[in-house]
């Protein structure tokens, strides 16, 4: 029962950036580990002593090889997975600038997509909720509950001025 109630209440902490340029978003191709076969930004674990911002700063130069000066904190997530009992807090970032190419890692593949061309088919069903307000640069919370990795059961999205 212990073990059950702390870690419900010790959310796993994930990064996710998105890089964005005029009329265009980079995604990667998730090539194993968790979300395996799905177009997503790139992150993943905040490690112990590291900043959220850091982690997800280390976790972009990871998987796409990618470094960047400023990170805008545009959104936060929390994903229930009906049968699990952690909750997964993600906390999305934005980048407009960015130094280097994209390149493949043992994680990601990455590709420019066109803003009008997102492929939320292959990607989280969370995802085509959100991007249009990441795209529009508006900050949002939200809360998802999914049955399995492709159904939505509930969720909450609202626009917030700022974020915590
Ligand atoms: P390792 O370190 O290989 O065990 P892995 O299990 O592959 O990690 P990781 O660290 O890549 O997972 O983290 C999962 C990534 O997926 C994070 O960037 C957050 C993101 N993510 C999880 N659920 C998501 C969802 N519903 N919608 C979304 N991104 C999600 O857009």
């Amino acid at each position: 029962m212990v073990d059950m109630c702390c870690r419900m209440l010790s959310p796993k902490l994930l990064t996710l950036v998105l890089v964005v340029q005029p009329g265009k978003v980079l995604l990667g191709m998730k090539k194993r580990g968790f979300g395996e076969g799905k177009w997503n930004g790139f992150g993943g674990k905040v490690q112990p002593g590291e900043s959220i911002e850091d982690g997800a700063r280390r976790e972009l130069q990871e998987e796409s090889g990618l470094t960047v000066d400023a990170l805008e904190k545009i959104g936060n997530i929390k994903f229930e997975f009906v049968g699990e009992t952690q909750l997964l807090d993600v906390h999305i970032f934005r980048a407009d600038a960015y130094n280097g190419e994209p390149t493949e890692s043992e994680e990601m593949r990455p590709q420019w997509f066109e803003t009008d061309k997102i492929p939320f088919n292959q990607m989280w069903a969370d995802d085509s909720l959100w991007f249009p307000l990441m795209l529009q640069k508006k900050k949002f919370v939200g809360y998802f509950k999914f049955q399995g990795h492709e159904v939505i059961l509930s969720h909450t999205l609202e626009e917030v001025k700022e974020l915590k």
